[in-house]
């Protein structure tokens, strides 16, 4: 457990606490809950959000940490794109005293210290690849794969460097070594729906009829594979098997209509924690180091019965 430095008399003042949010960008329905959640909380909570967007480029957010230190925020929030390359602009940070909040995507420095950040309010992206990988293992029958004796998955991978694309694709090797699923095909489709369906076009104008399952490292490039699919005239989730990862409601959606076959979840909603964290933060409590969102698997036969009860 870490605490922050105990600040000046902030609290007793009645100024509003300020935050420097450096998110990622807007490349997906669920970086759109992401930064909906993070901005409503922190409006609820009554804390002044200077909100920048990185456009998917590191050197952004270099830029945005930079400005928040010379405005002399107290906090900062640090959605990092890819996982390394933040020794020197954390260290500033730290060097100002600002407390830096790891949210969503993790960072590793070059000593392998976690000492740059007070705390991670993330994800567990190892398990839901892990959970979903499991789930593919133990629903054979049902996808149709069990007189097979290879099955050829197709990898949409997430953003290159990406904590999030590392420990899905390497969670998805671990879970299925030794096993009849062997991953032929293995591209980035950085996260977006766009460059989803512009890979699964190629794949299927060289692979066609070779594709059994594909693994969507997020569910904007699966839905982005499904149109490709069907501009291929065949069945997204009959001829071709898809799963992914997040469960925004567009995947909701496509498994509802019998497009998408499974779904592990990532959740969005990070802006309550982030706030509460900050709160302790102020109240000079103890926080975790970090703290994982609950996360579910939803095959689509369960979909219907969930969607209206999805928030993101
Ligand atoms: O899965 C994807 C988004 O970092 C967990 O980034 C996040 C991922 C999420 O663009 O949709």
């Amino acid at each position: 457990a870490t605490k922050a430095e105990v600040k000046d008399q902030k609290n007793g003042s009645g100024k509003k606490v300020v935050v420097g949010f450096s998110q990622i960008g807007a490349e997906s329905e669920w970086r759109t809950a992401n930064t909906k959640s993070i901005k409503d909380a922190c409006e609820e909570a009554g804390f002044e959000l200077k909100f920048s967007d990185a456009l998917q480029k590191q050197e952004n957010q270099i830029k945005a940490i930079r400005s928040f230190i010379a405005q002399k925020v107290d906090y900062i929030a640090l959605a990092p794109v890819v996982e390394t390359g933040w020794d020197t602009v954390l260290k500033e940070v730290a060097d100002a005293k600002i407390p830096l909040i790891l949210v969503d995507r993790s960072v590793k420095t070059a000593d392998g210290k976690d000492d740059l950040w007070i705390t991670r309010v993330g994800e567990n992206f190892y398990e839901e690849g892990k959970n979903l990988a499991e789930w593919v293992k133990n629903n054979e029958e049902k996808l149709g794969f069990k007189g097979k004796d290879t099955v050829n998955v197709y990898q949409l991978e997430g953003t290159v460097g990406s904590g999030a694309a590392i420990d899905r694709g390497q969670a998805w090797v671990d879970t299925m070594e030794g096993t009849k699923f062997k991953t032929i095909k293995s591209q980035t489709g950085d996260f977006t729906r766009a460059k989803g369906q512009e890979v699964m076009e190629s794949w299927l104008k060289s692979d066609k009829g070779k594709i059994d399952l594909i693994y969507a490292h997020n569910d904007d490039m699966a839905l982005g594979a499904i149109s490709a699919i069907e501009a291929a005239g065949l069945n997204p989730g009959v001829d071709i098997k898809i799963v992914s990862i997040d469960g925004v409601k567009g995947a909701f959606e496509a498994m509802i209509a019998g497009k998408l076959n499974c779904v592990a979840e990532c959740s969005p909603l990070t802006g309550p924690v982030l706030v509460q964290t900050i709160s302790d933060l102020e109240a000079g409590k103890e926080v975790p180091k970090l703290t994982y969102a609950k996360e579910e698997v939803f095959p689509a036969e369960k979909a219907a019965e969930i969607l209206p009860s999805r928030q993101y």
